[in-house]
């Protein structure tokens, strides 16, 4: 593990958990060490998620022999480095979202894994959501046909206070040069990876970006700077097969803390999702007899829906980080064919094309071919 922030409690949580719940896997994780750059917070994290052994340089985490698999859990602006020279050290990679700060980084990093031929993943988590992936096995099945519209939002509000300093612990996010972008890598990278898993390539798009405050103290420097990311993003774009798609992401929304939603409306059927109440999936289906008919609030927690049969029993929820002990459990899970569980790093790349398209069109005005084809993983 490198990094010891929020995502790095998450997977350590995911790793500590998997075996279990999914005993049948041919191979379970070793938390074999924890690399941050402070001694005396690698310690304390080592001993909460029980890492045998701390590092204080990632570099020296790369040289040990006793390492198989790498995760990678420290802001954008290092994901390239250590990416590619994990895989140049020949570790396997699971790697935090956003795959990269630029597409440039993201071709890069791709190469890396595909060279070495290491298993890698970048954790798009809410895909392994039981009601995400119910959606995603209705879509498949053809129970939509054919579609004509998928909406998403993600709005949070935790940067509306104008003397919130930007950069540093905790507050990189905030920070152009360690995030690469706003809402857009961080929040609509999410979205638009559920999207075309879901509904398949986002072929252009249209966006407008906007940075509400201008100027933020930076926690590093001391010094007042401009502010680089996007604090809101709103874009609409044409998917590969068709159908119309319109996002909105933004940290302005007050009242909103971490609010995922989609909804996918066919032509015979809508299915829609929220993160606030994630083993719901709502679904209307046009061909239900007519006195019926009407929007179905479907409560993902039975054992013949995705991954529900290694929880509880029916209807006892699952949270928010049970979808990276799933991400966990596919990875194993792919070992064992040699299969790298999706999204890899190549399907990860599509996203970041998307993600590109969008800073460009919002800076240019104007209409942006993603360049993505075909199924995305
Ligand atoms: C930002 O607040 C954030 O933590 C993202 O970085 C995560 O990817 C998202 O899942 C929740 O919000």
């Amino acid at each position: 593990m490198i990094g010891g922030g929020f995502m790095g409690r998450t997977h350590s949580n995911a790793y500590n958990q998997v075996s279990h719940f999914f005993p049948e896997l041919a191979y379970r994780p070793v938390l074999q060490a924890v690399c941050t750059r402070s001694a005396d917070k690698v310690r304390a994290f080592a001993d909460q998620w029980g890492y045998q052994a701390t590092e204080t340089d990632w570099r020296a985490l790369l040289r040990r022999d006793d390492i198989d698999a790498v995760d990678i859990c420290t802001p954008n602006d290092t994901h390239a480095e250590i990416a590619i020279a994990a895989a140049e050290a020949g570790k396997m990679i699971l790697c935090e979202k956003p795959l990269s700060r630029t597409l440039a980084e993201g071709h890069r990093m791709v190469e890396a894994v595909e060279r070495a031929g290491v298993p890698n993943t970048v954790w798009y988590n809410y895909r392994r959501l039981p009601a995400v992936t119910l959606a995603k096995q209705l879509v498949d099945a053809g129970k939509l046909g054919r579609i004509y519209h998928y909406r998403a939002n993600f709005l949070q509000d935790w940067t509306i206070n104008a003397d919130l300093p930007q950069g540093g612990t905790g507050l990189w996010r905030m920070d152009v040069d360690a995030a690469g972008s706003g809402v857009t890598g961080d929040l609509l990278a999410h979205c638009i990876d559920t999207a075309m898993w879901l509904n398949g390539a986002i072929r252009d798009v249209s966006a407008v970006t906007e940075t509400f405050v201008k100027e933020r103290m930076h926690q590093l420097t001391g010094k007042v700077q401009p502010v680089g990311i996007d604090d809101a993003c709103i874009f609409h774009c044409h998917f590969e097969n068709g159908s119309l798609g319109l996002f909105e992401s933004t940290r302005y929304a007050r009242g909103h803390k971490a609010l995922y939603t989609f909804e996918i409306n066919g032509e015979h059927a809508s299915i829609r999702w929220d993160l606030h109440d994630l083993n719901r999936l709502e679904y209307f289906d046009h061909r239900d007899e007519s006195v019926v008919r009407g929007w179905r609030s479907i409560h993902v927690t039975d054992g013949d829906q995705p991954y529900m049969n290694k929880w509880w029993v029916p209807g006892l929820g699952i949270g928010y980080e049970h979808s990276f002990i799933h991400q966990v459990a596919d990875f194993l899970k792919g070992l064992e064919t040699g299969q790298s569980a999706a999204p890899t790093f190549r399907d990860a790349l599509q996203t970041q094309k998307v993600c590109q398209a969008v800073l460009d069109s919002a800076a240019a005005r104007s209409w942006k071919d993603t360049g993505v084809e075909g199924k995305v993983g």
